[in-house]
């Protein structure tokens, strides 16, 4: 479709494209619970991938099995998370209150549980280029636009509010990140769905 959608909970809208390959494949919404209290809501987050390369990596070894086939394939879900496909996934900051801090212990916990999940023995070393990335002078005020892009060689590029700050090559890192969000214990159950559902459809047309 044309249509912006919009995740339910934050009223954040995402577009159906980004640039003219990439489209969107699902939202959610990234909450966050304080010492166990209450829950914010952090980010809606939009899962962007270029429809040709799903097809292209994927249609080889999946594009004669059935829509029931496919549905719940844990080699799909795999594979889509290793191969070479361009993805973005961006963010929209709701919480208004965000300091680097907060997200340097959030990348920790959430990047660094699957990086050790994955495995690698670069896992520390990588965590850290990251977090010494993240400089004190941002500001991520509610509204802001986050961009994680995954590009061709397993290039992680962060651009903030159209600004690119930085990038690192790393199948590990761009597993990690895209297991957050499509993985086995996803921030948002009903993004990954959407996301399943749209790549499915791809593969069957
Ligand atoms: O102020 O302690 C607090 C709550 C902050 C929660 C921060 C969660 C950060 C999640 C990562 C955001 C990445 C843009
Ligand atoms: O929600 O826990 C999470 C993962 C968020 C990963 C992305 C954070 C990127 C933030 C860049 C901020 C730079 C100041
Ligand atoms: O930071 O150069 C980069 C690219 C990273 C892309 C992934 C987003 C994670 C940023 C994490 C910041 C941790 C504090």
């Amino acid at each position: 479709g044309s249509a912006p959608v919009v995740e339910p909970k934050s009223g954040v809208s995402f577009p159906p494209l980004l640039g003219n390959s990439l489209r969107l494949l699902g939202v959610g919404l990234r909450k966050k619970s304080i010492l166990g209290l209450k829950n914010i809501d952090v980010y809606a987050f939009g899962v962007y991938a270029n429809g040709d390369d799903v097809k292209k990596f994927l249609s080889n070894k999946y594009g004669n099995l059935s829509a029931s086939e496919l549905k719940d394939n844990k080699d799909l879900k795999n594979d889509l998370m290793e191969a070479d496909i361009s993805m973005t996934v961006r963010l929209q900051i709701v919480y208004g209150k965000l300091s680097i801090r907060s997200i340097r212990n959030a990348y920790e916990e959430s990047v660094g549980s699957r990086l050790q999940k994955f495995g690698g023995s670069d896992t520390k070393e990588l965590l850290k280029r990251f977090t010494s990335q993240f400089k004190d002078e941002y500001k991520l005020p509610r509204g802001s636009l986050v961009d994680l892009s995954k590009e061709p060689g397993y290039v992680l590029k962060t651009i903030i509010d159209g600004k690119e700050i930085g990038s690192i090559e790393s199948k590990l890192l761009c597993k990690s990140i895209v297991d957050l969000y499509i993985g086995e214990d996803p921030f948002d159950r009903r993004a990954k769905e959407d996301v399943d559902h749209n790549v499915t459809s791809i593969l069957l047309h």
